[in-house]
């Protein structure tokens, strides 16, 4: 059963089918600027994984947000698409369904806070609310995206929450996303045919094979070491000579900034400082054996 029949079969359906008017919508840049805190509001806040990249960096990248508020219990019905400036209805996800959709635009270097007002959205659909941010330039590609699912209005009360929204991988500079075998973990024999690097994304080949990109290091000595390159640019494997060690393992992996992506960015494994930063892990295996 199609949305539109599921809603046309429930009781009190035309409650919903009068729920038309435009959502009141106010934009507030800065926390705290909410007049009137016994609004029925949700206060939108866009948080970027430190990890991954700072709020600077996301909102220095995108120029406008566009923000979607959809319902699995569909918000319009159709036939109830428009547009009023920056907000409009309309058949996003072509379900027979019309989502909100807003277009905010970015300050410089600052993430917008967002308050919802209800309005004459339907009191206890539970909202996805879905938030694409659009490249500076004017090219309106998607670079950063983020969403939550579930959310409810509480009468009287603005009902903070927390959207993570990042930039995608491909605009980001690459950094190590994963180096197996893991820390403490067991190394049979206590020797290491093999240590497995991922990153978050493709990396130049050439600049991975290069001198000094991955270096491991055991008691102060590098090993000698034989890297190759994943097809998907991906994944790194790098055969050590002789990294072995008696009662237990340790080391540690580096891997430079020159390592860069296919666009040239140079790998930077610590997003929240400036400038680029290598990754290095140490690492203590075990060698409980057969
Ligand atoms: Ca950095």
């Amino acid at each position: 059963m199609s949305a539109a029949a599921r809603r046309a079969a429930r009781p009190g359906s035309g409650v919903l089918g009068k729920a038309r008017l435009l959502v009141p919508l106010w934009i507030v840049i800065a926390p705290g600027c909410a007049e009137d805190p016994g609004d029925t509001a949700l206060d939108l806040e866009l948080t970027p994984d430190p990890n991954l990249n700072t709020v600077e960096q996301v909102a220095s990248a995108i120029e406008t947000i566009v923000l979607v508020l959809d319902s699995p219990d569909g918000l319009y019905p159709p036939g109830s698409e428009r547009v009023v400036g920056n907000l409009q209805i309309k058949n996003v996800d072509t379900d027979d369904e019309g989502e909100v959709v807003v277009l905010v635009p970015v300050p410089d270097r600052r993430l917008p806070w967002i308050r919802i007002r209800r309005g004459g959205l339907p009191p206890r659909a539970p909202l996805t609310i879905r938030v694409t941010g659009l490249a500076r330039g004017g090219s309106a590609t998607a670079i950063a995206s983020g969403s939550v699912e579930g959310i409810l209005f509480e009468e009287g009360e603005a009902v903070p929450v927390a959207i993570p929204f990042d930039l995608g991988p491909e605009v980001r500079p690459p950094r190590v996303q994963q180096v197996l075998p893991p820390d403490e973990t067991n190394a049979s024999g206590c020797v290491l045919d093999e240590v497995t690097i991922i990153f978050s994304e493709a990396v130049d080949e050439a600049s991975v094979l290069a001198d000094g990109a991955i270096v491991i290091v055991r008691d102060g000595e590098p090993i000698r070491t034989d890297v190759r390159l994943a097809g998907s640019g991906y994944i790194a494997t790098v055969v050590p000579t002789g990294l072995s060690g008696v009662g237990m393992l340790r080391y540690r992996v580096t891997v430079s900034t020159s390592v860069v992506d296919l666009d040239g960015i140079p790998l930077d494994q610590t997003s929240a400082q400036d400038g680029n930063q290598p990754y290095e892990g140490d690492f203590q295996l075990t060698c409980a054996g057969p």
